[in-house]
């Protein structure tokens, strides 16, 4: 049984490895790459999305998305991604052209024309799926569920409180949270433990030709320590395929949209303020071991 999954994503170094195991584990159907402005503009964004692809020869449709979030101002990620969001490794620039439509309009068509529900698989900010809630809610009917990376139940990896996918439009991951669709809240609690280590990512280098595209792009991440590299985005690709290797909580998750915790996910761990109701399954522990054994899997299968 295949998952048929659309990405909404901010290539960005873990969105670009997140790709590259949706495209070809075998048990995963990607139907279409919207792309947002995050860790860099949405023009290179949609450019390193494209990268990807080529590379490896798929000819997945990509739709460019939000170049803004929907209030806040936007601030990217640079000083981590670098300015290109993919730096390390020289990929042919001759991309196709993404779709001559807007995310938005793309992922309508793809979610009602589709036989059966499709699981939205967000990497970056939400933007592109507030806004197809907002004018296409008709979609929401059509929607299995939503695994995003993003959140925090602890501290946050922009500001003490927010996590970085959040942070970049708080306004649009309420809306997501307040859908009523179900989601998975795939967040740093869980994302921060299952680390890339060192002798993971040396592995890769010499493994096969992806090994070394993956290494070569990871190991200019600007956010690595002792311990190993966070692979952010991958964890969602991990959830869809492993759920027995996390842990997951029911709860309600409020976003916070501005003052000095704007894009705080709180989580009402307490029940406090809604009744036992839950909006959220939110990722609270993961199988390092397992993750960074299979992350290896995944790649030396892929054979080229
Ligand atoms: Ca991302």
């Amino acid at each position: 049984m295949t998952i048929k999954i659309i990405m909404d994503t901010d290539p960005g170094i873990d969105d670009a490895a997140a790709l590259t195991m949706a495209l070809n584990d075998p048990e995963i159907d990607l139907r279409l790459v919207t792309t947002v402005a995050g860790n860099v503009t949405v023009d290179k964004t949609t450019k390193n999305a494209q990268k990807i692809l080529r590379f490896f020869n798929k000819d997945v449709p990509v739709a460019a998305g939000a170049k803004q979030p929907l209030i806040k101002e936007f601030e990217d990620a640079a000083r981590i991604h670098g300015e290109s969001g993919m730096p390390g490794y020289d990929f042919p620039e001759d991309l196709p052209k993404p779709l001559d439509k807007t995310a938005v309009e793309a992922l309508h068509d793809e979610i009602m024309s589709s036989d059966e529900p499709i699981t939205l698989v967000p990497t970056g900010s939400y933007t592109n799926i507030a806004l197809l809630f907002s004018e296409h809610p008709e979609v929401k009917d059509h929607i299995e569920r939503i695994v995003a990376m993003g959140g925090s139940l602890g501290l946050g990896n922009m500001t003490s409180a927010a996590e970085f996918n959040v942070f970049t439009d708080p306004d649009a991951a309420k809306i997501v949270y307040q859908s009523g669709i179900p989601i998975v809240m795939v967040g740093l609690d869980i994302t921060m433990q299952a680390l890339l280590t060192p002798e993971s990512l040396s592995k890769l280098e010499h493994m096969n030709k992806t090994g070394k595209m993956l290494h070569d792009i990871i190991s200019n991440d600007g956010d690595n320590s002792e311990a190993g590299i966070a692979m952010h985005d991958v964890n969602t690709i991990f959830y869809l395929l492993h759920p027995e290797a996390i842990t997951t909580e029911a709860m309600w998750i409020d976003v916070i949209t501005d003052g000095p915790a704007i894009g705080e996910t709180v989580g009402d761990i307490r029940g406090a303020y809604h009744d036992g109701e839950t909006n959220a399954d939110v990722c609270v522990d993961i199988d390092s071991a397992a993750f960074n054994k299979w992350f290896l899997e995944e790649v030396a299968a892929i054979n080229y």
